[in-house]
């Protein structure tokens, strides 16, 4: 005869009630520790296993980790749904009221951020791009699947993006709402609506479900794509050399390309340029240590044909990278969270001065 489950569903109820309970996330840590912790009731229960027969135990054992699974679920979806309620405490107690004029600073400053998209365009510029724009609200076929993503990539999982509720009707049939991890959707439209040559950069907002010290849920991005009938892997290399030598502003600075894979490229390449590393520290500009900067490659003929580019006419190269990412190794910027926390003091000591002109000849004029 296998004990009776009375005391187990006696213990159930008293847990779930303690959880039902409990009020804050301290409360739900120590009701976890009680029941499941090395010393806690479900544990205990747990270790007098041995003590049974084998079909008391398999029986036993089994109702054991059922209540442990069920309280292990209680917990969790009690400590998210506090976590809910005090975010929407935050929400409706706390305001920003848009339309309270500027606090007096005696002078502005350029953000970091800008100061760079305007550094990057300026020397792309002068290299023959034209600057692009288009929506931060995309959907699923323009931001993936056009650029030859595949439906399982990891980059699709609910995880990584931002969907937004709704669907709509796109090139590839019925589309989810997103907002775009790349800049990438506008090179699509570009290559849908014109015919080449095209020469485009795209400055602009991003997001990725990620936030640490290295990632942002909003970041931004340039992109670039050459497209005409002769384009090349030279003049990929040529421009990307000249940009990382213009932006450093390092005649010699060395710059290597690392073969790797993007779904929307091929070949494609990731682009370092020449470092010493001293401790944590870095210095750019030589050395025997290398610093990713940006990716790269040829555009892949797949991505062409789904912008109705016809690949056995014409060829091409794209590339992208991070401005906060080549901000920060420029001005020796640590913390990537600083730039969206508008801290003046902040402002003030990386900022830049207005109206100082950016471009090959400029310098950094702070
Ligand atoms: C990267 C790296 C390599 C890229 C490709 C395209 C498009 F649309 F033409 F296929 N746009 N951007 C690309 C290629 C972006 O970012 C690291």
């Amino acid at each position: 005869m296998p004990p009776p489950a009375a005391d187990l569903e006696r213990l159930k109820a008293e847990l779930t009630a303690e959880i039902a309970a409990a009020g804050d996330a301290d409360a739900i840590e120590k009701i976890r520790v009680a029941a499941l912790g090395r010393k806690g009731t479900v544990t205990e229960l747990m270790k007098t296993l041995g003590a049974l027969s084998p079909d008391e135990r398999r029986v036993r054992g089994a109702l054991l980790n059922a209540l442990k699974d069920e309280i292990a679920a209680l917990l969790e979806a009690r400590s998210a749904g506090l976590a809910d309620r005090a975010l929407d405490a935050r929400l409706a107690s706390e305001s920003v009221d848009v339309t309270l004029p500027p606090r007096p600073e005696r002078i502005g400053r350029i953000h970091p951020v800008s100061q760079t998209m305007d550094e990057v365009i300026a020397i792309l510029g002068d290299i023959g791009f034209a600057v692009a724009e288009g929506p931060d609200i995309e959907d699923d076929w323009y931001n993936f699947t056009a650029l030859n993503i595949p439906p399982d990539h990891p980059a699709r999982q609910e995880h990584d993006t931002f969907y937004l509720p709704g669907e709509r009707e796109s090139p590839g049939g019925r589309a989810r709402m997103v907002l775009r991890t790349h800049t990438s959707p506008v090179q699509i439209r570009t290559m849908m609506r014109a015919k080449p040559p095209l020469r485009i950069i795209v400055p602009g907002r991003t997001y990725r479900c990620d936030s640490d010290a290295t990632h942002s849920p909003m970041f931004h991005q340039v992109e670039g794509l050459a497209i005409d009938e002769t384009t090349h892997m030279g003049h990929l290399k040529g421009c990307l050399i000249e940009f990382c030598r213009a932006y450093f502003g390092i005649e010699d600075l060395p710059v290597r390309f690392r073969a790797s894979y993007f779904p929307f490229t091929e070949p494609s390449a990731e682009v370092d340029i020449g470092c010493t590393r001293v401790g944590g520290e870095f210095r750019i500009g030589h050395g025997d240590d290398w610093l990713e900067i940006l990716g790269c490659g040829m555009v892949n003929p797949r991505v062409l044909k789904n912008c109705g580019i016809d690949p056995a006419r014409y060829q091409g190269f794209a590339f992208g990278l991070g401005l906060e990412r080549i901000a920060m190794l420029k001005y020796g910027i640590p913390d990537l969270r600083t730039f969206y926390e508008s801290d003046l003091r902040w402002l003030r000591h990386y900022g830049f001065a207005a109206l100082a002109q950016p471009g090959l000849t400029g310098g950094l004029n702070p």
